[in-house]
């Protein structure tokens, strides 16, 4: 796997993924699309990884949007092709069957704010900045902004940020629940890692069924959505990790030997 602009390292069952153009403040490009999606898909196929911490290079910026560059110059053909792809990669990062901790030292803007709403948590330095400001580009968002943004901080933030696209630092990201939590840019990393350590030492099949109770239900009506819960409350009774979490519990137990499984 050739990767000119994304980094992929793994540390244990930890992997951190890097949007690396640090020079174009990590804009996504046609290229960065593809190798992210390339990434993904190692993801989807290795066991040994039970929580993903996505991040930009440098510290200026998380993504400072889709390539405004490449984007200029396209016509309606190649804006739906760009549309198609981006929207890909974003739901198979949203559906990737692992937990994926957003890490955003400063830009999040367009794509990159609707690239940390398709991770499952995010969270910012004191020094992050958050908005979907297409509206000022002739454009509306495109890569899912339009729709995440509204279901994480409700209908009408989401419609004042993006018919003004006024941009937010991290402290009013945090009061109106776009980001989890707030620490020094120093301490980025460090807690992200602290968070996903945490994250993978609890059962990982227990984590993932979870992940997927949640972004399904909540597509559907209340109903559905809990008898999404009842299947993989189910599912986990076929499973060595429910096996060896409750017996470690009855035994008085800290430590326990999940399995991913
Ligand atoms: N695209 C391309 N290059 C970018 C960029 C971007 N989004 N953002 C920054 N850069 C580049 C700058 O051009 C500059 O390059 P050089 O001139 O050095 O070659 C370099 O990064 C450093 O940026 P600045 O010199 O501008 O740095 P400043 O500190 O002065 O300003 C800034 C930082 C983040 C405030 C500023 O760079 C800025 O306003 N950037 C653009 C932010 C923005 O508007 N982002 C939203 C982009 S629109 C779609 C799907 C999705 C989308 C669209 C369509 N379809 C489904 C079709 C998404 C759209 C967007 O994300």
């Amino acid at each position: 796997m050739e990767l000119n602009n994304v980094l992929l390292e793994k540390e244990g069952n930890i992997a951190m993924v890097t949007i690396n153009r640090p020079k174009a403040l990590n804009a996504l490009n046609s290229e960065t699309l593809k190798e992210l999606d390339l990434v993904i898909a190692n993801l989807e196929e290795d066991d040994s990884i039970y929580a993903v911490i996505l991040t930009g290079a440098g510290e200026k910026a998380f993504v400072a949007g889709a390539d405004i560059t490449e984007m200029k110059d396209l016509n309606a053909i190649q804006g739906r092709k760009f549309s198609i792809l981006g929207n890909k990669v974003f739901r198979r990062l949203e559906n990737l069957e692992k937990p994926v901790i957003a890490a955003i030292s400063g830009f999040a803007l367009g794509g990159g704010c609707e690239l940390s709403m398709a991770c499952d948590i995010r969270i910012a330095s004191e020094k992050a900045k958050f908005g979907q400001p297409e509206t000022g580009l002739g454009i509306t968002p495109g890569f899912g902004g339009t729709q995440r943004l509204a279901r994480i901080v409700g209908l009408g933030k989401a419609k004042e940020l993006i018919y003004t696209g006024a941009i937010i630092k991290a402290d009013e990201a945090y009061r109106i629940g776009l980001v989890n939590k707030v620490v020094p840019l120093e301490e980025l990393m460090n807690e992200a890692k602290a968070m996903a350590n945490t994250i993978a030492n609890q059962a990982p099949v227990a984590v993932t069924l979870s992940k997927i109770a949640i972004n399904r239900g909540m597509q559907v009506d209340i109903d559905t959505a809990l008898s999404y819960e009842a299947e993989v409350f189910g599912e986990c009774f076929s499973t060595h990790d429910q096996k060896e979490g409750m017996t470690a519990f009855v035994e008085k137990r800290s430590e326990k030997n999940f399995q991913n499984k």
